[in-house]
């Protein structure tokens, strides 16, 4: 990050350096849904991760919230071309998470509430890079941007940042998820432009 003069900030030489290449930045949040938007009570609600033996853990929504949790400050960039820049949440972690998990799987299947899934590799969940976050700006995560609680992958495209996201099956092989099986790309990094397969 430069330092930036606030008369500048947006049009800067620096901002624009922020952002990978074929992305423009907005100040905007749009939705970007590929179906309705699936309203869970919060009594009923649980995040599960599921190891290769099958083996689940779970979590209520009071436990989600009982947990250390971190405000990342992060850019996102969607595979349609919008990057917003310094988007503030709050989360918990997924390697406290993935800390009460026994594994040896190397990828990770994220599924939703409605249906969605996206795949990564396992590794790319851990090293303070993921989070299953809860609030956006301050405020409880609205319904449309995947409250209650959505993953939060920023590094990757946010296709990858699953809303109403209802666990995690950790898996020996790939497998692909909703646009990954559309013709996305499987690991989707916007720095090295990875929008579709062959990218
Ligand atoms: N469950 C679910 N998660 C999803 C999607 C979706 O359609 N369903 N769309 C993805 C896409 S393509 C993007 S760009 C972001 C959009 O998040 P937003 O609507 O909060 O901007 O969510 C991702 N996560
Ligand atoms: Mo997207």
């Amino acid at each position: 990050m430069g330092v930036f003069s606030p008369g500048f900030r947006g049009r800067s030489v620096e901002t624009n350096a922020a952002v990978p290449p074929g992305q423009h930045v907005t100040r905007d949040f749009p939705v970007l849904s590929a179906g309705p938007t699936p309203r869970v009570p919060l009594d009923r609600w649980e995040f599960t991760i599921t190891n290769e033996s099958g083996h689940k853990t779970t979590w209520s929504w009071p436990q989600l919230l009982a947990l250390p949790s971190q405000t990342p400050t992060v850019d996102i960039h969607c595979v349609t071309s919008w990057s917003k820049l310094g988007t503030t949440w709050r989360g918990v972690s997924l390697d406290v998470l993935l800390e009460q998990v026994e594994t040896a799987a190397d990828y990770a299947l994220i599924h939703s509430y409605g249906g969605y899934t996206t795949n990564l590799p396992l590794e790319d969940l851990l090293s303070g890079q993921a989070w299953i976050a809860y609030e956006f700006d301050g405020e409880e995560l609205a319904p449309e941007h995947g409250g209650p609680a959505r993953l939060l992958v920023p590094h990757l495209y946010f296709w990858k940042s699953a809303k109403w996201v209802r666990g995690i099956e950790l898996l020996l092989e790939d497998e692909p998820g909703f646009w990954e099986s559309a013709g996305y790309h499987d690991y989707g990094d916007p720095w090295r432009e990875q929008r579709y397969q062959g990218d």
